[in-house]
């Protein structure tokens, strides 16, 4: 294992931002079990931006081109934060120079562009993460604990879903997320790639899909210009699932929903019990055991503390709460050991893949509207 960790930043926007903040924390925060880091480059295309960045939160420079991070000799670990359509490049420039690579969901805005990521890492043989944050929540590892260990049985039903009401207002102008050449999808990708990943960590493979799009608002405002997009992506999206183990599900997303804040969730119910969470009662597990015959049966809560997969980080205390930004402390922080070579990274530009094929798959089922496979490839994880 290495004593330290030379970090490089590509991307200093929303993102930029939320994993700037975990660098800064993450020894104190891990301490005594991670390496020293140091926040070496940062890179943004607007370089005032990067320069803004590098001040704000303790990046040693900043640079315009992503280049001088992903081929610097003096970086470690690369972590892409950009808009979907640079992964590709960025990734596989990097793995290319031998860095280990973190990169944000989806892992790329194609398959075609997911798969060259995945060869391109397994060619170098360097490490790899997608920043599926969500699987890391200590109510989700829970409830993954919970659902192996058999306490909900064997599982029957997934179902998913996240909804945000972002793009409610169709006069508000938007960005690069609702732009198909740089996004590749509308909410489906950029929202459900996290309840996919949920489905798959939860559940198991998929092996089929059946899928509805929707574009809600067909023509929305462009931010800083006066011009109007033609809107390519789905505002939702409706999704029939079929797991490699016989079970059935469904997910549903979308980024126009009224009165959703910020509501990713899931139910998986089982042949003995069901499990239900929801990211707005985000330290909050509800479990169901079946078969009590007694008229006082229903979902128990648990509220989760310490005494839980990656609530030990923080406080000693249970039910103090944790936050958005833990989640990418506790994710961040996974990264940063297995660059260190004191881990096995997870999850893996392989499960990125893997969400992209069902993302694809999803999207020519809307455009057939008939259910498509998934290979069978996919339910290996190999
Ligand atoms: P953003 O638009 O806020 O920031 C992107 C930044 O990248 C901007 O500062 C932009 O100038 C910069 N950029 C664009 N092209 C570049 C280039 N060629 N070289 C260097 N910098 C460049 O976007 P946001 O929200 O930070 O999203 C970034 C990524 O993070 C996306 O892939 C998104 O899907 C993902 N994301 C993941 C979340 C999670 O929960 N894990 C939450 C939000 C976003
Ligand atoms: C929306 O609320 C949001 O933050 C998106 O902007 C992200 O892309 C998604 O990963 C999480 O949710």
């Amino acid at each position: 294992m290495v004593d330290v960790v030379r970090i490089g930043l590509v991307g200093c926007g929303f993102m930029g931002k939320a994993h700037s903040l975990s660098y800064r924390n993450l020894e104190a925060v891990h301490w005594p079990k991670l390496p020293r880091i140091e926040l070496t480059r940062v890179a943004d295309a607007i370089e005032s931006v990067a320069r803004e960045g590098a001040e704000r939160y303790g990046w040693q420079s900043a640079v315009d081109d992503w280049r001088s991070v992903t081929r610097g000799t003096d970086i470690d670990l690369v972590d892409i934060v950009t808009p979907n359509d640079l992964h590709a490049e960025a990734a596989i420039d990097a793995a290319e120079h031998g860095k280990f690579v973190l990169c944000e969901k989806p892992l790329a805005n194609s398959l075609e562009a997911a798969q060259r990521m995945y060869d391109a890492v397994a060619k170098a043989g360097v490490g790899n993460q997608v920043n599926f944050v969500f699987r890391k929540w200590p109510a989700v590892v829970l409830a993954k604990r919970l659902i192996d260990d058999g306490h909900i049985g064997a599982v029957t039903r997934f179902r998913g879903w996240y909804f945000v009401e972002d793009a409610l207002d169709a006069n508000q102008p938007v960005g690069w997320r609702f732009d198909k050449t740089r996004a590749g999808s509308g909410s489906i990708g950029d929202i459900g790639s996290h309840v996919i990943d949920l489905a798959r960590y939860l559940a198991g493979d998929l092996s089929a899909v059946l899928a509805r799009l929707e574009t809600v608002v067909p023509v929305r405002p462009v931010r800083g210009s006066s011009k109007v997009l033609r809107v390519a992506v789905d505002d939702a999206a409706d999704i029939l699932l079929r797991f490699a183990s016989g079970a059935s599900g469904s997910i549903q997303t979308g980024w126009a929903a009224a009165g959703h804040r910020n509501d990713i969730g899931f139910e998986v119910a089982g042949d003995e019990g069901a499990i239900r969470f929801g990211w707005e009662r985000a330290n909050e597990l509800e479990w169901y055991r079946a078969g009590a015959q007694d008229g006082l049966s229903g979902f128990q809560t648990i509220v989760v503390g310490p005494d839980h997969p990656g609530g030990d980080l923080l406080w000693p205390a249970a039910g103090l709460g944790l936050g958005y930004g833990d989640a990418f402390l506790i994710s961040l922080g996974d990264a940063v050991n297995a660059a260190a070579g004191s881990a096995v990274s997870a999850p893996s530009f392989l499960d990125g893949l893997r969400v992209c094929e069902v993302t694809d798959a999803a999207l020519r089922s809307a455009d057939t509207g008939t259910w498509i496979s998934l290979p069978a490839r996919s339910h290996t994880g190999a």
